[in-house]
């Protein structure tokens, strides 16, 4: 289903009116355990989804559900802190509305991060992982149900949903703040539930490095929108079978706040040169 484009537009409206920007050339999706790192950027500005119209209100704790208006290399930015997931029970329009909207704001280069599993040979947690390619494992498409030309065309190209271009401006930055890099594919899982030790291994032979259950609608629907998508996974636990311990919800806590000071350096780096 695709949310109208009025609604996107009213949503568009209102967030430049909020925050006192008319335009925003970037966007930044928060993962889990990312969340507070907007409050501390220049000029930051925030404004509750709830006050947004059309806006999905993420009802899990720690995922804030507050939108950021910052100002870091001097041109304004905007960052989401929350998102919604399909896995609870969101539609797919919901999941990505705030991905359009931020396009709809003259978001044309958009930022997505999550925290994901690492099944690929050499990841480890802690890992920064830049996304080259995704796997749409989930069987699901944001972009099923009646196609708005506004928005996109009906069919559209997904040769290359992440750009090349800010793959290596992320690079450079993480030369610049001392971060390594690594990168590979994301297969989108629906989830909640994590996978079995068998469905790794099946992602795995599909050519997947990482397991997780967002940022593939997200950037289906940015790039349906013509922007330029970088995806970044911070690799929180080995995923199933890899790892020799049970998954839980604690060592990807855990692991999360042990490399929040890399992530947040990187992203430091990162936004002054996207802006730009
Ligand atoms: I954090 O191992 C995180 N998110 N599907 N699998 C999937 N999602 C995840 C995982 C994981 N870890």
């Amino acid at each position: 289903m695709l949310m109208s484009y009025e609604e996107l537009a009213a949503a568009a409206a209102a967030i430049g009116e909020s925050t006192g920007r008319p335009t925003h050339t970037v966007a930044l999706v928060l993962g889990s355990g990312l969340g507070d790192y907007a409050a501390s950027l220049p000029g930051a500005v925030a404004v509750p989804y709830a006050d947004i119209p059309g806006f999905p209100v993420p009802k899990v704790e720690g995922h804030g559900g507050t939108l950021y208006s910052a100002a870091p290399g001097g041109k304004p930015v905007l960052v989401f802190s929350g998102r919604v997931h399909a896995y609870e029970g969101w539609p797919l329009d919901k999941v990505v509305f705030a991905v359009r909207a931020a396009v709809l704001c003259g978001g044309g280069t958009l930022v997505l991060t999550n925290a994901a599993g690492g099944a690929g040979d050499g990841l480890e947690a802690g890992d920064l992982v830049l996304i080259r390619d995704h796997l749409n494992l989930a069987a699901r498409n944001p972009l099923t149900g009646a196609n708005d030309d506004r928005l996109g065309a009906r069919f559209p190209d997904m040769s290359e949903v992440y750009s090349a271009d800010l793959r290596r401006i992320a690079r450079r930055a993480g030369e610049r703040a001392g971060v390594p890099l690594k990168e590979g594919v994301y297969a989108w899982f629906l989830g909640p539930s994590y996978e079995t030790p068998a469905e790794v291994q099946m992602a795995r032979r599909l050519g997947a490095d990482l397991v997780g259950m967002s940022t593939v609608p997200e950037a289906i629907a940015a790039r349906h929108m013509g922007a330029r998508v970088l995806g970044i996974s911070l690799v929180t636990n080995l995923a199933a079978g890899i790892s020799p311990v049970p998954l839980s919800h604690e060592e990807v806590q855990a692991t999360g706040l042990a490399a929040r000071g890399r992530f947040t350096a990187l992203l430091d780096a990162l936004l002054p040169a996207l802006a730009s």
